[in-house]
């Protein structure tokens, strides 16, 4: 039988449990004691709306009525596609009350994955953005539900535009109350949602996070990156990532009683002129952007001044940006290294400049447990460089039915292999130093080489292909396809770039560049030789190596 979720150990989680790592709450009893604790706080600014942690509370209270009335039930999957709207979290907060499971779909993904998701997980509904400017998800819903049986419902904010019994606006199916409580269906052991992997193979990877594993990290990292009543948090990166979400995120802040103000617009412009209106003290960024922000910062007409803390991560900020940072945005600066499989590593507040510049912090818990090995699993001398391994009370031990996948992603003690290449510094700290997966990190994207080759596959005229991060001054690294051309007449890069662009793929996973060549180098063993095939391109394929 496929596997949907791989439980940890007995004795480990018996450990957990007695230390208290585990807490008998769901994450929707921690947003509840914030209702308790701070119900007249501001919860979340959108535009020109505010709510309040009592008004949040009735929100959510609402939409899980409306969503019982649909029929949807405990244990059911849905998928959660929504720009940075106050409606994400009112929604994923009365999902996971009701015991229904979103995946967290990004704003970004497009037909080939929101309908792959919608399979996978034999989902029942789609709740998406009405009216967002920019992208008809209404109209992907549609596609998505031509392609997909089991999809009952699409429930949109804002009006709906298309006559199809599926789909219903969510002011409708919630009215306005005053409602009755509606009895929580979910327990603090039961797998609350579905994060996704950046992956490494042809299939995106569904990861099922559990109430009381997910809590524990994001009560861990509260203490970190103490977060309190007054944190005022932008949120510019997608809700849905794990990052912004839990790291720590919108829950984090949402658990201490603080305040989640919502970029509609990541451009730093539009950033900044929200950090100077409401005051914002706590932004998560991933390097490309704090780049930009960095750059623009003395330049902008804004009071970017309420800055305390600008969270770099996702990708390897360079230690040159790093040290730099501090004194560019006027703030302090923390590093994550985070995956959202589990771990997550801190530079902490009070670490000495040079810890916080080059390295990638140090994990949340003493209980995390970390181990750096060589290609046949050995550990590594202290210091130096390998290949990281992990296992702990918040690192899942298995994607949801992978069977193979995991038997490959995992040890045989259940340690989550990263596929990251680290070194610890004589403090504990990570610095991440390469990477042994197939995978392009494309300023915090991150796109598995085998979906796009796949899907290049299938393009008459491609023989093969293989695809590879180059470097990039901004993004850290691009993404290039080689492809080997069948037959004798033309084939322009653009013409293939449309052809993925047509098959509903996200546009961040559609090749930066496209280089044709007779032959891929082959390794002794026959497979594609992608570390020369990095060399070869990484200065636009204008050296010649060997
Ligand atoms: P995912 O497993 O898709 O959530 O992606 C997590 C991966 O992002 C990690 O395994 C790293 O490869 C990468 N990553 C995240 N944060 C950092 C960072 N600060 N420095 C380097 N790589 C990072
Ligand atoms: O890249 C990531 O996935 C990531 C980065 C920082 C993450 O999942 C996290 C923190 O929790």
């Amino acid at each position: 039988m496929e596997q949907d979720f791989t439980p940890w150990p007995d004795s480990l989680a018996e450990q957990y449990l007695e230390s208290g790592c585990w807490q008998q709450k769901t994450l929707v009893d921690y947003l509840d004691k914030s209702v308790d604790n701070f119900g007249d706080n501001t919860a979340i600014i959108c535009g020109n709306s505010v709510f309040s942690y009592r008004e949040m509370r009735d929100k959510i209270t609402g939409i899980a009525h409306g969503l019982l009335k649909l029929g949807l039930r405990p244990g059911d999957s849905v998928i959660l596609q929504m720009t940075n709207i106050a409606e994400f979290y009112f929604c994923f907060f009365a999902l996971l009350q009701n015991g229904i499971r979103p995946v967290m779909a990004l704003p970004a993904h497009r037909h080939q994955e929101i309908s792959y998701f919608c399979q996978h997980t034999q989902a029942k509904a789609y709740l998406t953005d009405g009216s967002p400017a920019g992208f008809d998800y209404q109209k992907q819903a549609l596609a998505v539900a031509g392609t997909c049986p089991l999809l009952q419902w699409i429930i949109v904010t804002g009006e709906v535009r298309i006559e199809d019994e599926r789909f219903v606006a969510l002011n409708q199916l919630t009215g306005t109350g005053p409602f009755d409580e509606v009895t929580p269906a979910t327990k603090p052991d039961d797998v609350a949602f579905f994060q996704l992997s950046g992956g490494t193979t042809g299939t995106p990877k569904l990861i099922p996070r559990t109430h009381r594993d997910y809590a524990y990290s994001v009560v861990g990292s509260i203490d970190i990156c103490r977060i309190q009543p007054e944190t005022r948090f932008l949120c510019v990166l997608p809700a849905a990532h794990n990052y912004p979400m839990s790291s720590p995120g919108a829950l984090g802040v949402f658990f201490a009683g603080g305040c989640v103000v919502m970029a509609a617009d990541p451009s730093p412009g539009a950033a900044f002129k929200l950090i100077e209106k409401h005051r914002v003290n706590f932004v998560p960024l991933v390097p490309p952007l704090a780049l930009l922000w960095m750059e623009l910062a003395d330049k902008t007409e804004s009071d970017i001044s309420s800055l305390e803390i600008v969270q770099v991560g996702g990708a390897k900020f360079s230690a040159t940006a790093a040290g730099r940072l501090p004194e560019k945005l006027n703030c302090r600066l923390q590093q994550v290294f985070g995956m959202a499989e589990g771990l997550v590593n801190y530079t902490r507040l009070d670490d000495p400049p040079e810890q916080v510049y080059q390295t990638q912090g140090r994990p949340i818990s003493s209980r995390d447990q970390i181990r750096i090995v060589d290609e046949s699993g050995r550990d590594v001398p202290p210091g130096e460089e390998g290949l990281l391994l992990t296992q702990g009370p918040y690192t899942i031990r298995g994607y949801f039915r992978a069977p193979e996948h995991n038997a490959r992603s995992f040890t045989a003690d259940g340690f989550y292999r990263t596929g990251d290449i680290v070194r610890q510094t004589e403090e504990g700290n990570l610095i991440v130093t390469g990477r042994d997966k197939d995978q392009i990190n494309r300023g915090g994207e991150k796109i598995a080489a085998e979906e796009i080759e796949n899907l290049l596959l299938r393009h008459p005229q491609v023989h093969d292909v293989a695809l590879i991060a180059v470097p990039d001054d901004f993004l850290g690294e691009r993404s290039c396809a080689v492809v080997v051309k069948r037959g004798e007449e033309n084939l322009r890069p653009v013409v293939l770039k449309k052809f993925l662009h047509q098959s509903g793929l996200a546009d961040f996973k559609i090749p930066d560049l496209i280089h044709f060549t007779g032959e891929l180098p082959k390794t002794p063993v026959g497979k594609i030789n992608k570390k020369l095939l990095r060399e070869i391109y990484a200065d636009g394929g204008l050296i010649q190596v060997g």
